[in-house]
């Protein structure tokens, strides 16, 4: 009888290392995405730009490997906007990738739409960026995804970390 109490408490402890309480659990990440136009100046010239939350460029989403961000699009502007996680694979979940008309509708002004980002194999920095006409000029900002904890970048680890965020100049002049 004791020894079948023991074999069932290994097996006990051996399912919940497997599925729930080990160290490298994936994260969920919530944030919001105000989409409204601000007042930028640049080279003493100011402009209303669209932008999210008021920023140019736009916030910085910082996750990890294996990590869900739910990414809660308020439309305040005047035209249809979607999202675009830029080189993120979404796997079996297109539904939020961002192009309109393919894989998911626009959000239209007045209206908000929470956008599921599913990191997988992906790591290092990317970007997002809008995937309506035009907007993408000024709605972009960069995804920092760092290793899953405890495990090593697949390149040498960074001695500092500064993200560069380069746009066209086309785009930034047309609207500034
Ligand atoms: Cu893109």
């Amino acid at each position: 009888m004791w020894l079948i109490m023991k074999v069932f408490v290994f097996h006990f402890v051996v399912l919940l290392i497997l599925f729930g309480v080990s160290p490298s659990q994936a994260a969920t990440h919530n944030y919001s995405f105000v989409v409204k136009e601000a007042s930028y100046t640049r080279l003493c010239s100011t402009k209303d730009i669209l932008t999210v939350n008021g920023l140019f460029p736009g916030p910085t989403l910082h996750l990890r490997q294996g990590d869900t961000a739910f990414v809660h699009v308020h439309n305040k502007g005047k035209e249809n906007i979607t999202i675009h996680w830029h080189g993120i694979l979404q796997p079996r979940y297109p539904w939020s990738d961002g192009p309109e008309f393919i894989t998911q509708c626009p959000i239209m002004p007045g209206n908000s739409f929470i956008q599921k980002v599913i990191i997988t194999e992906e790591i290092g920095t990317l970007w997002w960026h809008a995937h309506s006409d035009w907007s993408r000029a000024t709605v972009h900002g960069a995804i920092i995804i760092y290793p899953k904890r405890g495990d090593r970048y697949p390149f040498p680890k960074p001695d500092a970390e500064i993200p560069i965020i380069l746009g066209t100049n086309k785009g930034i002049n047309s609207i500034l």
